[in-house]
């Protein structure tokens, strides 16, 4: 999409596999192999449906920006290595980092299972998309899942004059008894570059401390922070060190790219950090006889609840998810109109609702 109509207000609902196919349909006429085109479609449409709307179809435009460009290949093959009892390596080939993570996670899990714990290392990787769809999978089985990805030079360390962090995101997924698991995923910049492209597209300003001009003054315009401007860490220092952590963990460990080592300049129109990601899954009931680990976060979820906190984090989106189920997503007519022509005409008999 040449850009989101922010002034079309006029939308149609329509059904997550409605949209899920058509989001293929489009990947696949980009050049994506069709394991890809499937996987990424399945987790737009998810961002979408959940409400997760910095990492929804918004994010059409620099998928496709970054085929076209070459920065990426949609139709690479990962390399799964296994480097220790509970350490797997994978190699996404220049490739998106959610076939990576998808074809090691039968592996992740069974050396969960066997040793109580897995780590997997991805790395030459472009991560595009809400880190939520990568850890929530493996809570529905049971299992904990801590995962982060770096991204692009844009968030200045705490009292320092240039961006060296990316918005750096850190999600867990736990089960939870009767519950939905607990998911929470956040950037460690005081808001998500996305979130900032919207803004700046709506006309409205951003909440102070967020970012700075390209002067290293503070400012609330979001053009000014796109413009050579930069965000800020959440909570100052702190935010600062988990930023770091995230570095240190999806580069360093894993063997891709720092944040500030990403230079696509070379590739007009890409937009897709080409860095890694790592996730690290638990058994929480490993070396014991029965299931206590959901019993005991019900237990706290609980204690919450009553000592007055209002939502839990991913509360939100399941309240979406099951809003969308009910009632459909609901889509901008321009937006559907031009996902369409982006998918061809011979998706569009494929894609009815
Ligand atoms: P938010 O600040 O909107 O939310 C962060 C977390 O806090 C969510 O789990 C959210 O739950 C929860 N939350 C929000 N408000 C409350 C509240 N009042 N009480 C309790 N919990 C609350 O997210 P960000 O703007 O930081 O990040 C947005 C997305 O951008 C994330 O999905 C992230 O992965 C993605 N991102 C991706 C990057 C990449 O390189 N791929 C880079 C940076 C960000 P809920 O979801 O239910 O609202
Ligand atoms: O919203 O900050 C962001 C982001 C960076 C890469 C993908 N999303």
């Amino acid at each position: 999409m040449a850009a989101i109509d922010a002034m079309d207000q006029t939308r149609q609902a329509i059904s997550f596999a409605h949209l899920e196919a058509l989001l293929e349909a489009v990947f696949l006429k980009a050049g994506a192999a069709a394991g890809v085109a499937r996987i990424l479609a399945e987790n737009c449409a998810g961002c979408e449906r959940d409400g997760a709307l910095s990492h929804g179809i918004f994010r059409i435009p620099g998928y496709l920006g970054s085929m076209k460009s070459g920065w990426v290949d949609p139709a690479a093959t990962p390399v799964v290595e296994q480097a220790g009892d509970s350490f797997i390596r994978v190699d996404a080939a220049n490739g998106f980092a959610q076939p990576a993570v998808a074809a090691a996670t039968a592996l992740v899990i069974e050396k969960a299972r066997q040793n109580g714990a897995a780590v997997l290392a991805v790395r030459n990787s472009h991560h595009f998309s809400a880190l939520w769809p990568d850890v929530e999978p493996f809570a529905r089985q049971g299992l904990l899942a801590l995962s982060m990805v770096n991204s692009f030079p844009c968030a200045v360390a705490f009292g320092a004059h240039e961006p060296v962090f990316g918005t750096n995101p850190v999600a867990f997924a736990a089960p939870c008894d009767g519950a939905d698991p607990i998911v929470a995923d956040l950037a460690t910049s005081a808001i998500a570059n996305g979130d900032v492209q919207i803004a700046a597209r709506e006309g409205k300003a951003l909440p102070p401390d967020h970012g700075v001009d390209r002067h290293g003054q503070p400012t609330t315009d979001p053009k000014a922070v796109l413009d050579g401007g930069a965000l800020l860490t959440f909570g100052g220092y702190k935010g600062a060190a988990i930023s770091m952590m995230i570095e240190l963990f999806c580069a360093a460990l894993t063997g891709g790219k720092f944040s500030f080592e990403v230079d696509w300049s070379a590739h007009p129109g890409a937009e897709t950090p080409h860095t890694g990601q790592l996730i690290i899954v638990i058994d929480p009931d490993a070396g014991r006889p029965s299931s206590h680990f959901a019993m005991r976060a019900r237990q706290f979820v609980d204690r919450l609840e009553a000592a007055g906190a209002s939502r839990l984090p991913g509360e939100r989106r399941y309240r979406n998810r099951r809003q969308s189920i009910e009632k459909g997503i609901l889509i901008r007519n321009t937006d559907l109109r031009r996902l369409q022509q982006l998918a061809g005409g011979a998706a569009a008999a494929k894609t009815r609702p």
